[in-house]
């Protein structure tokens, strides 16, 4: 029978699995949908990349002879939700069944599981652009009681032969993550990322987007993120040559002015399938074996990808959905209000959230240290936290925004992702940046007028979450500390940061900030 082939807004390969042995009479569809931009507020970024990468890929699959159907955001008969759109298309077109790859998120596949026995079914096939499915890490995990990164990241080198010499990983060790541990130096020069042109295609996408969905974050005079394969490889291309070197000695750093680093700014690209895992990490693997980068750096990229990706992506399918509804230290507050306009006096979380508005980008170690920990440390609620995420971010999609918000900064999963919390003191963000000294605050003060907030919070989120956490191997010299401080001291601290939580104006809801 003629199927109608869903190729949904982050699937943009050629190699999909959807796309192999197409059938030629099939009729494939591309559904530009408000309910898809409006879930969340994504950035504007993020929705102008969608609609100007899923036009292009239109485009590139109608070269091909393909016979395409695209719903614009503006046609008048678009019913501006994915499955009733593919439906509608689908009946247009006398289609008897709707084929799909595993979609981005749960919310989407189990309302296509619901319509596989509809008297329009959908099939939805395995999503293989990955080095793993989430079966290989069911069964991985399966015989396990923990499930730690590092085993499964020895698995897949091993599965892949990636950095591998014969049985041993090249350089002698699995994990160079030591070495990667340098703050900047002020004389540091960071590669400027190449610029992208935009053709009619684009600007025409970007101006939909301006005028649909004007009231989300960000402006797009600035959008420079890369909406055709050529692009990303552009890209890529310019990370390997000019990136990858310094990747892993500055991998933690985090800088006032600078918001790329030596990070490769591929996740949007790798997200959506203008680029392939596999195609990165092998070229990666190709610049050590060619004496061009050192192990550290490539070592600790191939892990970024071929452990850290496939590892949330894997506990993310076996474990939704209860896993969104996770949040074992019970936190109930709504999210400061200035993680939508960055109107804040603490520098290095107004220039992390400055940055997330000028980019739809912000590196991992903001994402973690910044504004994850300033969250965790104030007892956000997972939901409000990873809507956030999910909305401001061009590279969120939910399999791997989740498991990192909900998991790795919330600590709001029992301890499947991480064997303890990411919570710091002004003092760590005080050495791995150059923040504190723009900063109102000082990072060496615990109480009074000057004392950095992160200080006293991160005591008080120690103090508050003792019953779940003290018993933690990983905690045990920091509760040693905190049970040897003298009760005045630990009042004093307590009051700080009770203060500064009751005068901390929270976000009534998504988008709505407290100036609008
Ligand atoms: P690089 O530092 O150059 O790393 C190379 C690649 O490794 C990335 O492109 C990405 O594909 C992969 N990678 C690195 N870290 C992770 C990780 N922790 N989990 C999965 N993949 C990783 N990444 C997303 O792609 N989408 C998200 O929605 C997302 N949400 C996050 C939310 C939080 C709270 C945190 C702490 C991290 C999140 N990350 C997410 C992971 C990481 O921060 C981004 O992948 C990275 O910052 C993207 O920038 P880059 O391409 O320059 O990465
Ligand atoms: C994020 C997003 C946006 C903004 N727009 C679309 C869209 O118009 N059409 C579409 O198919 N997908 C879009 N997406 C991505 C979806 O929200 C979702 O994450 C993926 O389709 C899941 O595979
Ligand atoms: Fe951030 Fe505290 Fe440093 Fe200010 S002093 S930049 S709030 S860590």
């Amino acid at each position: 029978s003629k199927p109608l082939l869903l190729v949904l807004g982050d699937q943009l390969s050629l190699s999909l699995a959807t796309l192999r042995n197409a059938p030629t009479d099939a009729v494939i569809a591309l559904c530009e949908v408000a309910e898809e931009a409006r879930y969340v507020p994504h950035h504007i970024h993020k929705v102008g990349l969608f609609m100007a990468a899923m036009r292009h890929f239109a485009q590139a699959l109608r070269d091909k002879g393909y016979n395409v159907h695209y719903s614009r955001i503006d046609d008048a008969d678009n019913t501006q939700s994915l499955i009733t759109e593919a439906e509608r298309i689908a009946t247009q077109y006398g289609c008897h069944e709707v084929r799909v790859a595993r979609p981005g998120e749960w919310r989407l596949w189990d309302a296509m599981q619901q319509r596989q026995a509809a008297a329009l079914p959908w099939k939805v096939i395995e999503d293989d652009r990955f080095f793993s499915s989430p079966d290989d890490f069911a069964n991985w995990a399966k015989v396990r009681k923990q499930l730690r990164l590092e085993y499964f990241y020895r698995e897949q080198r091993k599965r892949t032969g990636l950095l591998m010499e014969g049985d041993t990983p090249a350089g002698g060790k699995w994990n160079f993550d030591h070495d990667n541990r340098e703050p900047i130096q002020a004389t540091l020069s960071f590669p400027s990322p190449p610029t992208h042109r935009q053709d009619a295609l684009t600007q025409e996408a970007l101006n939909d987007a301006k005028q649909h969905f004007s009231e989300h974050m960000g402006s797009l005079d600035n959008f420079n993120l890369p909406v055709t394969r050529r692009q990303a490889l552009v890209d890529l291309n310019h990370f390997l040559d000019h990136g990858l070197a310094d990747f892993g000695r500055y991998q933690d750093a985090i800088s006032d002015k600078e918001p790329f680093l030596f990070h490769s700014r591929l996740s949007a690209a790798l997200n959506i399938g203008l680029l392939t895992p596999h195609e990165v990490c092998e070229a990666a693997e190709q610049r050590y074996l060619t004496g061009h980068a050192p192990i550290n750096a490539v070592e600790g990229f191939i892990r970024q990808i071929l452990g850290w990706r496939e590892y949330v992506r894997g506990l993310y399918w076996t474990q939704m959905p209860t896993y969104k509804r996770e949040n074992r230290l019970g936190f109930e507050r709504e999210l400061p209000a200035f993680y939508w306009d960055g109107n804040t006096d603490m520098r290095c979380l107004q220039r992390a959230i400055q940055m997330t508005i000028d980019n739809s980008y912000a590196h991992h170690i903001q994402r973690l240290m910044v504004t994850g920990n300033f969250a965790l440390l104030c007892g956000v609620k997972p939901e409000a936290l990873c809507d956030w995420y999910l909305a401001v971010y061009a590279d969120a999609c939910e399999w791997v925004e989740l498991p990192n918000t909900l998991g790795m900064v919330l600590h709001a999963d029992g301890g499947l992702m991480g064997s303890k919390p990411y919570c710091a003191s002004g003092k760590y963000i005080d050495k791995m940046s150059d923040h504190c000294q723009h900063c109102r605050y000082s990072p060496k003060q615990v109480t009074g007028p000057k004392a950095c907030p992160f200080n006293s919070l991160y005591w008080h989120f120690l103090e508050t979450n003792a019953e779940q956490l003290n018993r933690n191997p990983r905690m045990k010299l920091i509760y040693g500390s905190l049970s040897r401080m003298k009760d005045e001291k630990r009042d004093a601290m307590r009051q700080q940061a009770e203060q500064f939580l009751a005068s901390l104006p929270t976000s009534p809801g998504y988008g709505q900030t407290s100036h609008t």
